[in-house]
């Protein structure tokens, strides 16, 4: 790709473009996780960098709108898959699904609860994927749905006894015996998952614990959906973690297309963090999100890889070997050198939703690298005829949002989490753009 000086600095000063916005659930508790030593918090340190510009082919000419589409769309998106999440396989063929659990009383009647399992291989043998959907009762029609995976097991987004207590292995932490959750762990997620509240503004929620796709450690990719694919292992773009995470987005996605209560041209899919970065690829490989929201993704999310803020390429590959794919090592230390940045997944997404969340004590993601790349990402959304983060847009301060037509972000004043006052903006954000409306087309809002 060829590549575009980025002569963008950060500017602190509250912006007039942008309105302040609604401060309340915004935690001011400082965090217990303290960023790791050794690594660069100060944006005068970040080194200078040209971004790889998806706008310009291969041999150095700017495409327009029918040749993005046509092909160069499909280069980026290999480019990805190369050199930095890996490739994927296509859907199995015998996979088939059972809505096991339905009841029409969650909630004190008030919305529909479906607990459905994937046999990814059309039986027990293979592995499984238990989805969870809440769903507004009394719509007129079909819901539209916030899909998203979960980091605990679906009996934590809610305490609502009926949901299946996961069974799969899990990372250490409170409540977990032997690599297994207990009761106690029951809605221990819930502040992330405000079910009520999404409900109530007519969207419908669907969560899968990430680890009945892939469990987060590195095992050399023998368990989870990695063992049925062995011939998209040992190469350098291997089926990776974070891709077997948003392919198993996908197979969400390959039952929501058939379920009749469901709006399936309206799925937003979200995730926090390793999540977000989850969500952010999802959206890029499969066309049918319609809108994509990635909170607090960082370094190998939306965070531009190229600054060096944060948490590093280098680090990421260290801590967590299995997430990313082989090839993606070749650019620890060695950022410049890697054929795209983040800000072209954001791309990628074009011309369908996209938003990118960011909180200011999250110095590990990189806020402001999370903005730049919405920001930068926005280009090929002109391009498209469609309206982004303008290109003269300066970064909200600290509980303020800038939300173009298509592309929308918020500084949320606090750590690193998925709270009230993210989802508000999701889904108010969602529901002016999304929803079929007699309502005022949205822009820029002041
Ligand atoms: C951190 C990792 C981040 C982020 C986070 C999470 O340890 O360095 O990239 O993904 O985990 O997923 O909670």
């Amino acid at each position: 790709m060829s590549s575009r000086p980025l002569h963008l600095s950060a500017r602190f000063s509250l912006p007039l473009r942008v309105i302040l916005g609604v401060a309340f659930g915004g935690s001011l508790v400082s965090t217990v996780w303290a960023p790791p030593k050794g690594f660069n918090y100060d944006e005068s340190k970040v080194p200078p960098y040209n971004l790889p510009d998806p706008l310009v082919d291969e041999s150095g000419k700017k495409i327009d709108a029918e040749t993005w589409n046509a092909s160069r769309r499909g280069e980026v998106l290999d480019l990805f898959c190369e050199n930095v999440y890996g490739v994927q396989p296509p859907r199995p063929e015998g996979m088939r699904w059972e809505v096991y659990e339905r009841s029409g009383e969650a909630f004190g009647g008030k919305a529909i609860r479906k607990q459905v399992k994937l046999f990814i291989q059309g039986d027990e043998a293979g592995p499984t994927l238990d989805l969870l959907m809440y769903l507004p009762k009394d719509l007129p029609e079909p819901a539209p749905v916030f899909l998203g995976l979960n980091f605990r097991g679906n009996h934590t987004i809610h305490a609502d006894t009926a949901i299946t207590l996961n069974s799969e292995w899990m990372r250490k932490g409170e409540g977990i015996v032997d690599h297994r959750a207990t009761e106690a762990t029951r809605g221990t997620l819930a502040g992330r998952w405000p079910v009520e509240r999404i409900l109530g503004r007519g969207f419908g929620v669907a969560t899968i614990y990430c680890g009945d796709i892939d469990p987060d450690f590195d095992d050399g990719f023998e368990n989870g959906v990695h063992a049925l694919y062995p011939d998209l292992q040992n190469r350098g773009d291997n089926f990776s973690t974070i891709s077997a995470w948003a392919w198993g987005l996908s197979r969400a996605m390959d039952y929501l297309e058939e379920d009749e209560d469901v709006d399936h041209r309206r799925v937003a899919v979200l995730g926090h963090s390793r999540l977000g970065k989850t969500a952010l690829w999802a959206g890029a490989t499969d066309e049918r999100f319609a809108m994509v929201v990635s909170n607090n993704s960082g370094c190998g999310g939306a965070a531009l890889s190229r600054r060096r803020f944060g948490e590093t390429i280098e680090r990421i590959n260290t801590s967590f070997p299995h997430w990313f794919c082989e090839n993606h090592r070749r650019f620890n230390g060695n950022e410049d050198a890697l054929p795209v940045d983040q800000h072209a997944l954001i791309a990628l997404i074009a011309p369908r939703l996209v938003y990118v969340a960011s909180a200011s004590e999250d110095q590990w993601a990189d806020p402001f690298g999370e903005f730049l790349s919405a920001k930068e990402g926005s280009r090929v959304y002109e391009l498209l005829g469609s309206e982004g983060i303008p290109e003269d847009a300066e970064w909200p301060a600290a509980g303020d949002h800038l939300h173009g037509e298509a592309v929308g972000y918020h500084l949320r004043e606090g750590k690193h989490d998925v709270e009230e006052f993210d989802w508000d903006f999701y889904l108010s954000f969602a529901e002016e753009r999304m929803l079929p409306a007699e309502r005022p087309k949205p822009g820029i809002s002041q």
